[in-house]
């Protein structure tokens, strides 16, 4: 294999080992850098590629300015100084999934794209599910963990692509045959300059789709080009928009599946089903197999999902509400329920703006907070407590709820001052919770 230090690697997690792997498999040797000491990808390289070098502990500004091309992990900020110099010297700084939209450019589009702050995920497979009843041969990728360029390891129809704000900022040309920007609220204000920054990183999928699906309910989805786009929401639709009439959902004046045969719960939940509807009905997948996972998907782990009902009280593990406006959606959502809400929350708050869930914290009768950023979000309701584990929290919880009650674990920030990740955190909620529950049966 050539030796082509021109190409660089920046980040060696998921995406930077996945980049490697496609660059060897083109016969090109990249060299690798990421700023941590130890990188969670060095020894699967040393084992896969042990012929490509690695630096660690930083970016080498002597490498990137005699780059050729920079392949950038979405973790590393596109403002980082030694990128921004590279940048100014027009050396070409793109992503793994640009690459990946340049290996499949000579085909028909067979992409479909989804961002948005909240829902990416839910939608993402909901979409995979009504492609696997339709009998369809798909993969499903991008944010939701697997890197892009892995999928291209087998030869797929219909790829289903969640893509992060960080990786549309480094793709220019993907080709999709109908992509979404499902809502924005604030996330990742500590990479953005303001809301608009992010909202115009996310609305770049537009550009690179045949048809572009927003949400009428959400003017910031509003693509910039009126052509080609239609739109979903929970409102009755006009000529042949996505939404709801008489309790069902509806393409147009075509009836698809009534709300009460729907299995998963919550008004943001059947917004991400009409979406996901919209976007199949794109890649050809018949009403029937819509109506088949309407019927039958309830929803993805850590993500308002009941973990248990010990005495009477439902315990909901919606960890993945990394953000303000998740949480928000999972109060709006519950609000209905006739007991009361004890919500846990904090993390890391990645710079949000909480003031928005202040109005939403009325429908809350004991906030417990933990985390980095748990003072700011307790400041905003009178006599929440600050605990500093998710077993104090858990167990406070308990002891404040009465039968009918919901203990929701909705943070509303990131869990990376705690947890190696979200779904930690909500093992971590789920375990303390069965404790509980041990805890009541077990004899005094
Ligand atoms: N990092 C460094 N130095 C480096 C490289 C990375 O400190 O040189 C840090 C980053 O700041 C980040 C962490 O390492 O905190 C991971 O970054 P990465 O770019 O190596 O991440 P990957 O392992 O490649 O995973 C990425 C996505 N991660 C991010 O965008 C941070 C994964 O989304 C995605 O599933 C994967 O690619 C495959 O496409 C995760 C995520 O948290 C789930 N995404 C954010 C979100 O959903 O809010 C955007
Ligand atoms: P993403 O992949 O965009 O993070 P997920 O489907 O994983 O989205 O859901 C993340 C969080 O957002 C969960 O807490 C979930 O309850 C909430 N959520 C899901 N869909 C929506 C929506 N349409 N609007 C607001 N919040 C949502």
């Amino acid at each position: 294999m050539e030796q082509h230090n021109s190409h660089l690697v920046l980040g060696l997690g998921a995406t930077g080992l996945s980049v490697v792997r496609y660059l060897c498999q083109q016969g090109i040797k990249p060299l690798v850098m990421d700023s941590r000491e130890q990188p969670p990808g060095a020894e699967q390289l040393a084992l896969e590629f042990p012929e490509v070098n690695l630096i660690t502990g930083g970016f080498d500004c002597r490498y990137l300015v005699q780059a050729s091309q920079i392949v950038v992990s979405p973790g590393i900020a596109i403002d980082t100084p030694e990128l921004r110099a590279a940048i100014d010297m027009d050396i070409e700084v793109i992503g793994d999934v640009e690459l990946f939209a340049r290996a499949i450019k000579d085909r028909n589009p067979c992409v479909i794209g989804i961002t948005g702050s909240n829902g990416k995920s839910t939608v993402t497979t909901l979409v995979g599910e009504m492609a696997k009843a339709a009998g369809l041969n798909y993969a499903m990728g991008g944010n939701i963990g697997i890197p892009v360029l892995d999928l291209l390891q087998r030869p797929i129809d219909l790829y289903i692509l969640e893509l992060s704000s960080f990786q549309l900022e480094t793709t220019h040309s993907l080709n999709c045959i109908s992509a979404t920007c499902l809502n924005i609220s604030e996330d990742h204000m500590d990479r953005y300059s303001d809301l608009e920054a992010y909202r115009q990183a996310k609305l770049s999928l537009y550009d690179q789709s045949k048809s572009a699906l927003f949400n009428r309910e959400d003017p910031l989805t509003q693509p910039n080009d009126p052509m080609n786009q239609n739109s979903f929401g929970l409102s009755s639709p006009i000529n042949d928009e996505w939404g709801v009439k008489d309790g069902k959902i509806v393409h147009g004046t075509t009836e698809i599946v009534s709300l009460q045969d729907v299995a998963i719960v919550g008004s943001h939940n059947h917004a991400n089903l009409i979406a996901a509807m919209a976007l199949a009905y794109h890649a050809g997948i018949e009403k029937e197999s819509m109506i088949e996972v309407a019927k039958h998907f309830t929803g993805l782990a850590h993500r308002c999902e009941l973990v248990a009902n010990i005495a009477a009280v439902s315990y909901v593990n919606d960890s993945k509400a990394t953000n303000v406006g998740a949480t928000v959606a999972a109060l709006e959502g519950l609000s209905e329920h006739l007991g009361d809400i004890i919500l846990i929350a904090g993390g890391d708050g990645k710079g949000a703006d909480f003031s928005p869930l202040e109005a939403v914290l009325d429908k809350v009768a004991h906030l417990i907070t933990l985390g980095k950023d748990g003072d700011e979000i307790a400041a905003l309701k009178e006599h929440s407590k600050r605990v500093n584990s998710m077993a104090d929290a858990v167990k406070q919880a308990a002891c404040l709820a009465t039968a009918g009650d919901i203990v929701l674990l909705s943070p509303a920030c990131a869990s990376l001052d705690m947890y190696k990740s979200f779904m930690a955190r909500g093992d971590d909620f789920r375990q303390q919770v069965q404790a509980l529950s041990t805890e009541t049966i077990a004899p005094e």
